[in-house]
């Protein structure tokens, strides 16, 4: 059996994995699990991924998550062009640090808007003035970081080109890949998103009550 991926393309992870293997030719079959519309919480996706969260890999027997764990074991896997998992060890090690940023500071504050203006008011929950302008602060803050820490005078977090790090960076960032993000905006503004089904309303509860 080749390899599947379990993708959500309104999940900025998921859409950094999907670019990243379309990219590199890698052949997949895509298998879609909207979580919006309850998918992860299928028996089916429960069997590959306990942990009913996307992106997941199945590749024969093995099965993995977490999306850096997924990059990494495609582009070594692939043999991907070297400048997207450096082998040099200061490069690769800059690549994992910034990972492990991004999912703190990045992921953990540009993913959070979607979540106070589109799906809490779906489910009848208004998240306080207060905590959307914290996290605003959060936002600004992390750019800066972004820009003073991991950049600097440079184009690329990790070398003279491209890496994972940078995939993960500008796939959150730029708005012109998150096409599915911008449609469900606009939806969102013409009140046509559909209202996700009761059985996806605990977790969504759940996220919304960790936002700080
Ligand atoms: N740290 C994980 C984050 C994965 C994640 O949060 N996935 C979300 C979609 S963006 C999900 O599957 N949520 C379903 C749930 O937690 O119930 C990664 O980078 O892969």
């Amino acid at each position: 059996m080749g390899l599947e991926l379990y993708l959500d393309m309104l999940s900025q992870p998921c859409r950094a994995v999907s670019i990243f293997a379309k990219k590199n030719g890698i052949p997949f079959k895509l298998c879609t699990t909207e979580v919006f519309k309850g998918q992860h919480l299928s028996k089916e996706f429960f069997q590959i991924n306990s942990l009913r969260r996307v992106p997941t890999l199945k590749d024969g027997d093995f099965i993995l998550t977490e999306s850096s764990a997924i990059l990494i074991y495609l582009s070594s896997k692939y043999q991907t062009a070297d400048h997207w998992y450096p082998s040099d060890l200061r490069a690769r090690a800059r690549v994992h640090e910034y990972l492990g940023w991004h999912a703190d500071c990045i992921r953990g504050t540009f993913g959070v808007p979607l979540w106070t203006q589109v799906m809490a008011p779906l489910i009848g929950v208004h998240v306080p003035e207060e905590k959307v302008q914290r996290n605003k602060t959060f936002m600004d803050l992390a750019l800066q970081q972004l820009e003073e820490k991991f950049l600097g005078d440079r184009a690329f977090v990790a070398g003279q080109q491209v890496s994972l790090a940078d995939l993960m960076a500008l796939e959150e960032l730029l708005q012109e890949t998150r096409g599915p993000i911008l449609n469900i905006l606009e939806q969102a503004v013409n009140k046509k998103v559909p209202t996700p089904p009761p059985e996806v309303h605990p977790c969504m509860l759940l996220r919304i009550s960790r936002i700080p």
